[in-house]
């Protein structure tokens, strides 16, 4: 019960569906053009299953996300520390919540979208299906994987569609301070005691491999970057996005003295390109389609809350709009 049900007839994963050629060309010569196409604008089906797919994810990724790094609120070490994460872990609910907004212009309601997540049909980052064992690990999601989440939405918020790109820029505002957050806490281990920079060095070498995949799968293997990039949906590929994420932040992390569990990884001067041993990508897909360590335990959280958050949206229901009542 959280919006109106979906108002177009949107094409199952794989039901090809012929488009008007002509509405098509004209379309595609908007997104050329670097037009935003708005919620009320003709688009060809499967840009709209696309949209919905991705944002979905993305939405999903923002409210499970905020769970591992919640587990630590309450052995955060410090006020200070408690504070700051209490405020982010709010800001990533507060995107899940923009995010959702953005994919509901497209026609599915926030009902089948949370019921899609707790039954297990729609993905969400492989990232998140990790544990935060300590408080390094909490420190490297706060750099590392914000810093990740920021490459990539920094490119796409300049994307076609307009509601997905302006939550994108409103999100990054607020994520580059997270990120800001994350680093200072990465130095401060970095530079502490003996005990605490092997606390994050383990918690790196754990990490790394979670943020090897969190950008997709490599280009020659990805599924849907060809029709998205064509579409100006997503701005770069999985491998350029990696590439840049390399470029950006792994000089911030060897400044430290610290490395990367990768014996081959290194930049080669001639190509510009970081070179690196593929992760193992059997287990990223096992990992995103339920099987990692934490899959079961996060989904176990979503459907507490959903149930029994349930009264609450059935108190503010408001039938004549189908819908939850604005608090505001
Ligand atoms: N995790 O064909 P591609 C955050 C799936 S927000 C899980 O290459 P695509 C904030 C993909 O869905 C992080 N699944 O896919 C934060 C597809 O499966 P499907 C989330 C993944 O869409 C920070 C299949 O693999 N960001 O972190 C992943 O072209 C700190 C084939 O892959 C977004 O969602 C993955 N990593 O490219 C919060 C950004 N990668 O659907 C708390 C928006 C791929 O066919 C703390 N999304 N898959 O069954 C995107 O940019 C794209 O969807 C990609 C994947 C780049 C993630």
């Amino acid at each position: 019960m959280y919006g109106s049900s979906a108002a177009f007839d949107t094409p199952k994963k794989g039901e090809e569906i012929v488009e008007d050629p002509k509405k098509l060309a004209i379309f595609e010569a908007r997104i050329e053009r670097g037009e935003k196409i708005e919620p009320n604008d003709w688009m060809p089906h499967e840009y709209r299953r696309q949209l919905i797919r991705m944002i979905e994810q993305h939405a999903h990724s923002e409210i499970i996300g905020a769970l591992p790094e919640g587990t630590w609120i309450t052995r955060a070490p410090g006020f200070k520390r408690k504070l700051a994460l209490i405020a982010k872990v709010q800001d990533e609910i507060g995107h899940g919540h923009l995010l959702y907004a953005a994919a509901e212009t497209l026609g599915k309601s926030r009902e089948e979208m949370i019921n899609d997540l707790i039954n297990g049909k729609s993905k969400y980052s492989n990232v998140f299906n990790y544990p935060a064992k300590t408080w390094a690990d909490v420190t490297v999601i706060g750099f590392l994987i914000d810093a990740g989440a920021i490459v990539n939405q920094l490119i796409n918020a300049t994307g076609s569609y307009g509601p997905y790109c302006r939550a994108l820029e409103r999100i990054c505002y607020e994520e580059s301070f997270h990120l800001k957050q994350g680093h200072e806490g990465f130095v401060y281990l970095a530079t502490g005691t003996p005990l605490q920079r092997k606390m994050l060095q383990d918690a790196i070498n754990r990490w790394w491999e979670p943020i090897m995949h969190f950008f997709g799968p490599p280009d020659k293997i990805s599924q849907h970057t060809e029709k998205l990039m064509k579409w100006k949906v997503k701005m770069a590929t999985n491998d350029d996005m990696r590439q840049k994420f390399f470029d950006q932040y792994i000089p911030k992390v060897y400044e430290l003295g610290l490395t990367i569990p990768d014996p081959k990884f290194k930049k080669n001067d001639e190509t510009g390109k970081w070179e690196y041993t593929e992760p193992d990508w059997d287990r990223f897909f096992e990992v995103i389609n339920g099987n990692g360590p934490c899959n079961k335990e996060r989904l176990e959280v979503r459907r507490w809350a959903e149930e029994h958050g349930r009264w609450v949206r059935n108190a503010l229901y408001d039938p004549k709009y189908k819908s939850v009542m604005p608090l505001a």
